[in-house]
């Protein structure tokens, strides 16, 4: 009963529809069919129905159903839920009609490309097929199966090591030939190739459009980061070793000999990509300018800043390891006090350090209050003695300071 009630209702829709269309309807008599405008005879020599098949006496009138998909996902992210899309047939002359399923059954968690169709055939033995493919992949970083290192392969080094120039051979792929051009990475190494920088890089091999990561070690001998850490104390350690007091000039360090990541079990290398900073650095990364600098090293979801003193050129850095009380210290052993007009106005700020008892404190430009006239930007013009002035507040506790500069 439903079944009739729908093939009334869409009836009604066709009638509906040919009421409003307003272009001429053309109707072919028996033998004939409706090709570009005009009725022609059905069994023309190129007709591809055969004028003598008496099975079927009225070939034009019947057309092949038609199959619509909904909700069709050409690709699959590897592991995740696949859903076959939803299949409707519609017919000139059937209702009924049902979509066969054939081909393969997809597997998400396989990396493959799987081919589905769907078919139906009418009752007068007319088939529809669409076919197409559904391709698992491995977007990500996870695939395990398809790129691998192979089993008698370690990608542990020691400074002085020569990197190996044939590690595409290193590694192996369902996917394809790991070929030389396969690798990249950012190990740091000598021009003949020698490891000369521990660390923790990476090296990606990209195989039939899949990349996988892999962690490479480069340890030093000399340095045992076990040793740095508190046994069952998570967190991000500094090598107890180093100090985070650089000069001017000084280049940027190798931060693997810095930090280890701890998770109280495992030591966990910091990837290169891991330093956050904010040291000013020219092209070659030596250290541009005296002050203070934030690191922030991340790994394993632990985080943590620290800050880094920049002296000026040539100070002693042995200055910081006397400073443990809290107060606001100068730092005018290489510092100009005598200018001559048309010198730009240095930072004054970096004439000073500030301890707050347990670290050091930054302190920003413009901390400091001066009489020198100045242009616009910031040049000196006019010949005098001058007064400068700092004042800090550390742990509500006021630190006040002057000297006297001199333009001529
Ligand atoms: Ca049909």
């Amino acid at each position: 009963m439903k079944k009739l009630l729908s093939f009334v209702l869409l009836m009604a829709i066709v009638i509906t529809l040919s009421a409003c269309n307003t272009a001429p309807t053309v109707k072919c008599g028996a033998g004939t069919r409706y090709i570009d405008g005009k009725c022609v005879a059905s069994n023309l020599p190129n007709d591809n129905e055969d004028p003598n098949d008496n099975e079927d006496p009225d070939p034009v009138q019947n057309q092949a159903p038609t199959i619509t998909l909904q909700g069709v996902v050409y690709v699959v992210n590897l592991n995740e839920s696949f859903t076959m899309p939803t299949c409707q047939v519609t017919d000139d002359t059937d209702t009924d009609l049902e979509c066969q399923v054939s081909g393969d059954t997809v597997d998400p968690s396989t990396v493959a490309t799987y081919t589905i169709t769907f078919s139906t055939t009418d009752s007068e033995g007319l088939t529809t097929e669409k076919t197409y493919t559904v391709s698992v992949v491995d977007q990500g970083n996870v695939n395990a199966g398809s790129i691998r290192l192979k089993s008698d392969k370690v990608l542990v080094f020691n400074l002085g090591d020569s990197f190996p120039m044939n590690l595409h051979e290193w590694f192996e792929s369902d996917l394809g030939d790991v070929m030389p051009g396969s690798i990249t990475h950012n190990v740091l190494m000598s021009a003949d190739h020698v490891l000369f920088e521990r660390g923790s890089y990476t090296v990606t091999v990209s195989v039939g459009g899949v990349s996988k990561d892999f962690q490479v070690l480069v340890n030093d001998p000399d340095i045992n980061p076990s040793e740095w850490v508190t046994e069952g104390v998570p967190g991000i350690y500094l090598n107890p070793n180093k100090e985070l007091v650089f000069n001017v000039n000084d280049y940027m360090p190798n931060w693997a000999d810095y930090f280890i990541g701890y998770d109280g079990t495992n030591l966990l290398e910091i990837p290169v990509g891991n330093y956050l900073h904010t040291l000013l650095m020219d092209a070659d990364n030596k250290l541009l300018s005296e002050g203070f600098a934030e690191i922030t090293v991340s790994v394993g979801g632990y985080q943590e800043t620290f800050i880094i003193v920049i002296l000026g050129e040539g100070i002693d850095r042995s200055i910081l390891t006397e400073i443990t009380e809290q107060g606001l210290y100068q730092n005018f052993d290489t510092k100009q006090f005598t200018f001559n007009v048309g010198d730009v106005l240095p930072d004054f700020s970096s004439y000073y350090i500030g301890h707050d008892g347990d670290d050091f404190i930054v302190l920003y430009p413009g901390m400091t209050t001066h009489d020198i006239v100045l242009s616009a930007d910031n040049v000196m013009t006019t010949p005098g003695t001058y007064t400068v002035s700092i004042e800090v507040t550390i742990n509500h506790q006021v630190y006040t300071d002057t000297f006297t500069v001199t333009v001529n």
